[in-house]
């Protein structure tokens, strides 16, 4: 019997896991069979197109409706609804996938925490750049000690859709809805990166940042007060003593989707950025200097799975990749990372940030 999907959200994230699970068993026959079974949203009309665009079977207005009904259940809402539906899965022993970050805060990031380890069945938080190739393979060059001990991490996240003073108001730009901006949108995925390639932090100082105040409906007809930060900045030491400097803005003109991270070591280097993703500049010892390496080798990370080397992959293989580790998991009853103890980390991580700048002293993560 194929795993009967349940997906809420049809809109960017919908789209993108609705793609990966299409993708699947094409690329990846030893996947579980999964059917696009149900897709949930508020709108009816909206979500009747979704449905038949994105492939799947039936439509439901209100969660509760089918939440114990399905196999798995994607949470793709906004992040002020990751928690109740998520929980209410849990409970009826529904394994979850759910976008980061985790919650729009971290009490609730560690209710869902609770439900998942009370639940014994898998949970994803959806940290889909874990999955791009050259991240696993910068991660096999740490462990392998090819870099040294780390000593440094540097990460931001920059984009600038909302340079535009009039660019419209939305759910991210509230904190009821979203929780944070920049900070939960873009740094969670760095800081989970951060988690991911050197380890835990030990202590952080933070600031964030507000550049415009309100802006207009999307209709125009009226404004609404933003409420979240469009930028932030962080600087951390770790549990092993490296140094982590953080950044993420929506106002970093000219940069689209520029995740980059650089890491150093006593040994060697190593410098990513998500617009070249194939991509990772490498300086291991006794180079004189940094090259640039194609992460698209049959023995790459999941280079065997789709074209030959040098035929690149895009932003929407990640979720591939992200969703064939996670519903293997699924299938099999074996663990999954990131999974909500790893949403939770990161989410105390932001909130530690946000304390940060609202006390104007640093945060001891350890205590
Ligand atoms: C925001 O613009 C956003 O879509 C994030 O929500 C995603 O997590 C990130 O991958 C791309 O940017």
């Amino acid at each position: 019997m194929p795993l009967a999907v349940g997906m809420l959200g049809y809109r960017f994230m919908g789209r993108a896991h609705a793609n990966a699970l299409a993708r699947l068993p094409m690329f990846f026959p030893d996947a579980p069979a999964v059917e696009r079974d149900v897709l949930i949203g508020r709108d009816e009309q909206a979500l009747a197109g979704a449905a038949d665009q994105l492939g799947f079977a039936r439509t439901a207005t209100d969660w509760r409706d089918v939440v114990e009904e399905v196999d798995v259940f994607y949470n793709l809402g906004p992040n002020h609804l990751h928690a109740e539906p998520s929980i209410a899965a849990l409970e009826a022993g529904v394994p979850v996938l759910c976008e980061k970050p985790l919650a729009a805060d971290d009490e609730a990031a560690a209710r869902m925490a609770d439900a998942a380890a009370a639940a014994d069945v898998p949970t994803a938080t959806a940290f889909n750049y874990r999955f791009v190739p050259a991240i696993q393979y910068a991660r096999e060059l740490i462990e392998a000690g090819e870099l040294g001990e780390i000593h440094h991490f540097r990460g931001r996240y920059l984009q600038d859709w909302l340079v535009d003073p009039e660019a419209p108001w939305s759910w991210r730009l509230d904190a009821d809805l979203a929780g944070s901006g920049a900070l939960g949108d873009l740094g969670a995925h760095t800081i989970d990166l951060a988690r991911y390639l050197v380890g835990d932090i030990a202590e952080l100082s933070g600031h964030l940042h507000r550049f415009v105040d309100e802006r207009p409906t999307p209709d125009g007809d009226e404004t609404r007060e933003v409420t979240v930060d469009d930028a932030y900045s962080a600087q951390a030491t770790f549990a092993n003593g490296a140094m982590g400097t953080f950044e993420a803005s929506r106002f970093a003109t000219g940069h689209k989707n520029d995740h980059t991270i650089e890491i150093h070591g006593s040994k060697g280097s190593l410098r990513f950025g998500l617009e070249r993703l194939n991509e990772l500049e490498v300086k291991f010892e006794g180079d004189r200097g940094y090259q640039t390496i194609l992460v698209t080798d049959e023995d790459d990370p999941y280079g065997g799975r789709w074209w030959p080397p040098g035929h690149v992959l895009g932003w929407e293989h990640t979720f591939v990749h992200e969703n064939y580790e996670f519903l293997s998991a699924v299938a099999e009853g074996d663990e999954y990372e990131p999974n909500f103890q790893d949403g939770l980390a990161v989410q105390r991580i932001l909130a530690a940030i946000e304390e940060s700048d609202e006390q104007g002293q640093r945060v001891d993560l350890e205590s």
